[in-house]
Parts: C-alpha cells; sequence; structure tokens
C-alpha cells in the first residue's frame, strides 16, 4: 500500500475513504524535516501551514502528488515541484462564495460599526454617552485588487446595496467591465476613490510587500483595507502606521504575516481594526467542499489521472 500524509484536518468519512485505498500517516502541519519516522509518501494532503519547498521535496523522492488545500498555494514552491515532477492541485471555486460573504460582512461591519457598536455596549458605555454615527454603506465605491473569482462574486453579492464597484488588475478584463458588474481603473485613481479596499491578489513574488505606505497615502482618510488575501500582501509596519496617524480610518483583516496573529500584536490593540482568524472560506459546506475537492485531486492524481483542478498537469504532461 503507498503512503499519503495527511497534514490538514480531514472529515473522519474521507480519511477511512483514503485509508482503504492508502496507508494513511497523519504529519504535524509545518513538518519540514525528520519525515523519515512517518515512511516514504507518494501524496500529500496539505494546507498553507505546511511548506513544501525545494529542501522539503529533496527530502521526499517517493512524493508524486501534493492536494493543497485552499486557493492560495503560497508555501507550495510550484517550479520545485514541476521539476522534480510532483503534481500539484488546489481547491479553487469552491470557496468563492463564502470569501466573498465575508468580505461583505466586513465592509457593513467596518461601514455600520457593528463591532465597535458591540463593544459600546458591552463596556457599559451606553450608559454615559451617545455612540458615535456610522456612514451609509450604500453609495459607497469598492476597490478590488485582484479580480479573480472571489472579487467576482463579491461584486455581483454588493451589486444590490448600491456599491460602486472598481478593480485593478495588471491589465482590465473586458467581460468583467461588459458584465456593468466592476469597472477596471488605474491603480492610484482607484484608491484616490475607494471607500474600501479590498485585497483578492494571491501572494507572489510580485505581490509580496507591494501594498505600502506610498499606497496608504494615496487613500481617503475616511477610507478602509480589507484583507482577506495573504497577511504578506501588505507591509504591516506600513499598515499599522496608517492606522495609527490616520491615514486611513480603518481595516478589517483575515490574513497576517504570521498566523495564528499573536495576542502582543499592535493590531489587537486598535479600536479601528476588524480581526477574523483566517475565517474566509471557514465554513462547515465550504470548507467540506474544498475537503472533498482536494481528496479527489489526490486520489485521481495518484491513479495517475488529471486533477480536476490542476496547477501544474500541463507543465508536467503536456497540454
Ligand atoms: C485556507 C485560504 O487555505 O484557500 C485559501 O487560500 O487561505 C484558506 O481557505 C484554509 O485555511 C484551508 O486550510
Amino acid at each position: 500500500m503507498e503512503t499519503v500524509f495527511i497534514s490538514s484536518s480531514i472529515p473522519e468519512d474521507l480519511r477511512e475513504r483514503l485509508a482503504r485505498s492508502y496507508r494513511v500517516v497523519d504529519v504535524p502541519e509545518g513538518t519540514s524535516s525528520g519525515f523519515e519516522q512517518y515512511g516514504e509518501p507518494a501524496g500529500w494532503f496539505m494546507d498553507g501551514g505546511t511548506p513544501v519547498d525545494a529542501a522539503v521535496i529533496a527530502q521526499l523522492p517517493s512524493l508524486r502528488v501534493v492536494s493543497n488545500h485552499g486557493v492560495g498555494y503560497d508555501s507550495v514552491d510550484l517550479p520545485a515541484a514541476t521539476s522534480a515532477q510532483i503534481l500539484v492541485s488546489n481547491t479553487p471555486s469552491v470557496l468563492d462564495n463564502a470569501v466573498a460573504e465575508l468580505t461583505l460582512g466586513l465592509i457593513l461591519a467596518l461601514g455600520r460599526r457593528i463591532v465597535a457598536s458591540d463593544r459600546y455596549v458591552r463596556d457599559g458605555s451606553w450608559e454615559r454617552e451617545w455612540p458615535a454615527l456610522s456612514h451609509d454603506v450604500h453609495g459607497t465605491t469598492l476597490g478590488v485588487v485582484g479580480m479573480g473569482r472571489i472579487g467576482r462574486r463579491l461584486a455581483e453579492l454588493v451589486a444590490p446595496l448600491g456599491i460602486t464597484v472598481l478593480y485593478h488588475n495588471r491589465s482590465p478584463r473586458p467581460e468583467i467591465d461588459e458584465s456593468g458588474l466592476a469597472e477596471w481603473a488605474e491603480w492610484e485613481d482607484m484608491l484616490a476613490r475607494a471607500d474600501f479596499v479590498s485585497l483578492h491578489t494571491p501572494l507572489t513574488q510580485r505581490t509580496r510587500g507591494f501594498f505600502a505606505a506610498e499606497d496608504f497615502a494615496l487613500m481617503k482618510p475616511s477610507a478602509y483595507l480589507i484583507n482577506m488575501a495573504r497577511g504578506a500582501v501588505v507591509r504591516t509596519p506600513d499598515l499599522v502606521a496608517a492606522l495609527r496617524d490616520g491615514t486611513i480610518a480603518g481595516a478589517a483583516l483575515d490574513v497576517f504575516d504570521e498566523e495564528p496573529l499573536p495576542a502582543s500584536s499592535p493590531l489587537c490593540g486598535m479600536e479601528n481594526v476588524i480581526l477574523q482568524p483566517h475565517n474566509g472560506s471557514a465554513t462547515e459546506e465550504t470548507r467540506r467542499a474544498m475537503v472533498e475537492l482536494g481528496v479527489r485531486n489526490l486520489e485521481r492524481g495518484l491513479r495517475g489521472e488529471r486533477p480536476e483542478t490542476p496547477l501544474n498537469w500541463d507543465d508536467i504532461y503536456g497540454g
């Protein structure tokens, strides 16, 4: 029986299904050495908490398939995997709605001060003073950075709220503009007009740390940043400074440089920030759909078939 490593949470029935055909071994998330104790894997079901880089790949000569539980695959060195003929897949599409839904919730929570108002009632402030007024979300402008599947779903969800959607990608996507859901804008123009700027770009060498002080300076002082992508897309010290000195009004963050975010982070002490524990796709329904797709990808890859959502099949086997 071939060995399959599991380094991501998986429902019991899907683990049992894999165990009928493979020797299933739990390998703690984040493991990057000492693999001898677990055996020689043919497949690996993992997520963003586990690096699959060139050094790890070099230790696992029998590995043929990596199934990443998540759409973002920045923890996998795809070129290194491809040169080692390791098939890699991810789980796109099934989480678009869940991530867009949470983003919509955060837009409403920031605009209407929902989390701040909850604190205000609980700490007894209501007994002493009237609450600060919030702002209409209707009639605002949302800037989407990285208009992909999730950005498009977000544009659909906010349309009935009377929110104008601008987006910035390296190149415009004519089908998006033609659909009327969103309009491509120059970077500076989008940041200057947006009341909410929402990040949905993958973390790559190009996007690492790309949102920095000069970008916050282009935003309105009344605007909010929402990060649903990866913490490292934003330069965190610049974000903290922009929040402290009022360059922007606030932020809602689902992702961080370091996860779990330590409670000692300066972000945890800020009243104008809403924090989420990397919750974008974290619903029962969506996580189930992601794991099912990830397991199907793993099984197909191990049988030598094309996974449903491969990342490097064509590079390894040709179109
Ligand atoms: C996580 C995500 O991967 O899909 C992504 O890129 O960031 C999330 O859905 C999730 O934590 C899976 O473990």
